[in-house]
């Protein structure tokens, strides 16, 4: 009997993506429209002591935030299975970002454009962590406050970081944004290597 797997049988590749960002812009929507199995939340009902600290902006309706993660995947084809997990966005959380995101191949940074000043913090770790990341700018109701070249201006975004719309609670927009990711992180590995 022969025991060796063809290419065809191997399992896909696992591969950790972290969805990170400001409060209430969406991270916790976006795992969720996109992941095959239950999403795993940790969220916990906003109090009155959160008034006039956490501003959920467009968010209007929004009464739970995540507290710890968010965990959901995603097969990508027979060879690349997505393992995606989402940050709080609470700042006093911060501290669970390094752990959440050990490991990971890269990040989507989702930005609400109507509260850039909010988001600016996960731009600015990403930065500095030296992930590969894509901003992904959630439309809230299909429309942007500002443009893309408007945000990327005020994030101080480097221009080779990519900058896309997309739709947080659809399955198709986030998977395409998921796919820029993808492309990006492929990028920076070939770079790497011939750098060396
Ligand atoms: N109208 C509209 N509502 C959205 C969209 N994306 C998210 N929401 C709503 O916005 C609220 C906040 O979304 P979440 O996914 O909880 O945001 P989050 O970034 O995970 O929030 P924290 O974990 O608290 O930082 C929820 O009530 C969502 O239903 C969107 O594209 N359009
Ligand atoms: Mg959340």
């Amino acid at each position: 009997m022969d025991f060796v797997r063809s290419p065809e049988q191997a399992p896909p590749i696992p591969v950790k993506i972290v969805v990170a960002g400001g409060f209430g812009v969406g991270k916790t929507t976006t795992v969720g429209a996109i992941s095959e199995i239950s999403p795993l939340t940790t969220e916990a009902v906003m109090t009155s002591a959160g008034v006039g600290v956490d501003d959920p902006g467009q968010a209007t309706g929004k009464t739970t935030t995540t507290v710890a993660m968010d965990f959901g995947c995603v097969t990508i084809d027979r060879s690349l299975k997505l393992y995606l997990f989402g940050t709080p966005g609470q700042s006093r959380f911060g501290f669970m970002w390094d752990d959440l995101s050990h490991g990971a191949l890269g990040a989507l940074v989702v930005v609400d454009s109507s509260r850039l000043d909010d988001c600016y913090p996960a731009v600015d770790y990403f930065e500095r962590a030296r992930l590969p990341f894509v901003v992904a700018v959630n439309a809230f109701d299909g429309k942007l406050a500002h443009d893309l070249d408007e945000v990327r201006w005020a994030l101080a975004i480097d221009e080779r970081i990519p900058v896309v719309a997309f739709d947080a609670r659809n399955r198709i927009s986030v998977r395409d944004a998921l796919l820029v990711l993808l492309d990006r992180a492929l990028d920076d590995a070939v770079r790497g290597q011939t750098a060396q």
